[in-house]
């Protein structure tokens, strides 16, 4: 059977999100193991931005970027239904959020990367801010529910997962349990399921 394949890497919180997603749907995939920052990314080929995941369909069909894969992979394999606008709502609401704390994350990942006498500070403080005020929305939220959305898993929740992992992983020195107490309670939800485990950055 000819089957999906998926150009990623083991550190990437966007390709992260689709593995997991891929799991959680049982859909069976090749992962094309690729360095987007080496001289010749194998994503090139694919993707006229050199950015990852990107997959490659069995009909020939490329798809690159989170969203749009996430989107697809959801018509492919219905996540549990969602009735009402409103709901739909609260998903794509939250999952904006998530997504934007990993695009905020990257982009400090991204200077930190940088030589030291080349680091821009404010731009570590804006990112940094950012995030803070992310986290305090959030913790907020979570004091009152389990979950981001109509108080069920979603691929909101999926998201943020992603980006607090990934943000441990970069930035570790950030000890954002110590300030976030509901958020370091949401983290502890998924950290035991075995799609979680088996793409933890690394
Ligand atoms: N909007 C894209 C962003 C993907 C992205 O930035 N991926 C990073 C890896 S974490 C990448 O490929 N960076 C290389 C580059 O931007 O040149 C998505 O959601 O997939």
């Amino acid at each position: 059977m000819l089957t999906l394949k998926l150009i990623g890497s083991y550190t990437s919180p966007y390709v992260r999100k689709i593995r997991i997603m891929l799991a959680k749907k049982n859909i069976p995939y090749e992962f094309i193991l690729d360095d987007v920052w080496s001289a010749q990314p194998q994503v090139l080929a694919f993707n006229p931005l050199g950015q990852i995941p990107c997959i490659l369909l069995p009909t020939g069909e490329i798809l690159t970027d989170s969203r749009s894969i996430a989107e697809y992979l959801d018509w492919l394999v219905p996540a549990p239904a969602l009735a009402t606008i409103a709901q739909r709502l609260a998903v794509l609401k939250w999952q904006a959020i998530a997504e934007g704390i990993i695009d905020t994350s990257v982009k400090y990942r991204i200077e930190q990367i940088r030589p030291a006498a080349l680091q821009w500070q404010d731009w570590f403080a804006r990112q940094k801010d950012k995030l803070r005020r992310c986290f305090a929305i959030l913790d907020a939220h979570l004091e009152r529910h389990t979950w981001l959305a109509n108080d069920q898993y979603s691929v909101a929740d999926l998201t943020l997962q992603c980006a607090l992992n990934f943000i441990d992983f970069r930035m570790g020195d950030w000890d954002w349990r110590a300030e976030f107490a509901n958020l370091k309670r949401f983290e502890t939800q998924l950290a035991n399921q075995a799609a979680y485990i088996e793409t933890m950055p690394r």
